[in-house]
């Protein structure tokens, strides 16, 4: 009978394919109510004669079931964990996957260096908001309603009264209301223009300067504009001051540099002429001052705006001002 019961045992034992059906195995034959242990409780009931003999037997098969339970489990372990292995396995002759990196934009990265040059000069940096009224756009900077100065910047307007900034130079009123001189700071910032073509794009960044104190000249806004552009485009760089005009400086130049992009011959960059435009300065205009309550008589200063694009473009030679908005990764990937 016990001779049956391990016969029994193999046969299911063969039958059986997963770690659940060789726990019902186990919990069936060695378990509280298992077919073994049922058998070993019937060794009381046997005469003491046959007792030792069964018992042995009974013992012999409890040993051979744990046995086979015990190897089948490993090796099926074992299987399972191959199967894993040969699913989870890697080709590593694949070539791996590339993650694109983020980096800086060409226009923060010139932006930020316009700014250490001018913090290294004792320039403090400001800020003004993009949305401005129309009296720090225009009028305190002494472009009355109606002037016809005003159609020098094609505006972007929200109301009458309102319009997205159309350059940096508001924010040299809203400081000096804030100050007494001496004031020396840039103020760097996005403005916009009803403007596009190859070197005007609607949104663009400028950095305005302004310094104000007594016996502040003109040479020493040429004194530092030169030693700005000299260190932002090298020492040798052809650097020329055209007369222009500005409502709220007097006298106005605009500055020039050299076109890299052509060395000076000429190019559709710099319209044959030799030469790019990059910034707007003069000496504050005394109406302007007026606005902010500064004694005329005291003080004096120079202001200057420039287009940081513009010196984009020529600092790594871009021929065209609309690539650094198209978000094309291969272009922007470059800097
Ligand atoms: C001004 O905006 C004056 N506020 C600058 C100024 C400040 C003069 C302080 C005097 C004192 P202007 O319109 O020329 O000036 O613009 C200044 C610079 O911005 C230009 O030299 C050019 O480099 C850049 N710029 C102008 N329009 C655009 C545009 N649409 N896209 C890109 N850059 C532009």
């Amino acid at each position: 009978m016990i001779e049956d019961l391990k016969q029994t045992f193999l046969n299911e034992l063969g039958s059986a394919t997963s770690a659940a059906d060789l726990f019902q195995l186990r919990v069936n034959y060695l378990g509280k109510k298992g077919t073994v242990t049922a058998a070993l409780k019937t060794l009381s009931s046997a005469s003491p004669e046959d007792r030792p003999l069964l018992g042995k037997k009974i013992n012999e098969v409890k040993q051979f079931i744990e046995a086979e339970l015990d190897s089948r489990e490993a090796s099926l372990k074992s299987e399972t964990l191959k199967k894993q292995l040969l699913a989870d396995s890697i080709d590593i002759t694949l070539p791996g996957k590339y993650t694109a990196f983020g980096r800086e934009h060409p226009i923060n990265k010139v932006l930020l260096e316009i700014v250490d040059i001018f913090v290294r000069m004792g320039f403090s940096v400001e800020q003004g908001p993009e949305v401005e009224q129309d009296y720090y756009n225009f009028e305190a900077l002494n472009f009355p309603k109606e002037h016809p100065a005003r159609d020098m910047q094609d505006t972007f307007f929200v109301s009458d009264d309102i319009v997205l900034r159309t350059h940096t130079s508001p924010v040299q009123v809203r400081e000096m209301e804030k100050r007494k001189p001496p004031v020396r700071f840039i103020a760097p910032g996005k403005v916009y223009r009803c403007d596009a073509d190859i070197t005007h794009t609607p949104m663009f960044n400028q950095v305005e300067g302004l310094m104000v104190d007594k016996n502040i000249t003109f040479s020493n806004l040429k004194g530092i504009l030169e030693a700005f552009l000299h260190r932002m485009f090298g020492p040798g760089t052809p650097i020329r001051f055209r007369p222009s005009f500005f409502p709220f400086t007097e006298p106005s130049a605009e500055v020039d540099i050299g076109c890299i992009l052509c060395g000076g011959s000429g190019c559709r960059v710099c319209k044959e002429s030799g030469w790019l435009e990059i910034l707007g300065a003069g000496m504050v205009n005394p109406a302007v001052f007026e606005f902010v309550g500064y004694d005329t008589e005291v003080y004096s200063g120079f202001a200057f705006g420039m287009g940081i694009e513009r010196i984009a473009m020529l600092k790594y030679s871009i021929d065209d001002i609309r690539l650094f908005y198209e978000n094309d990764i291969r272009f922007l990937g470059q800097f």
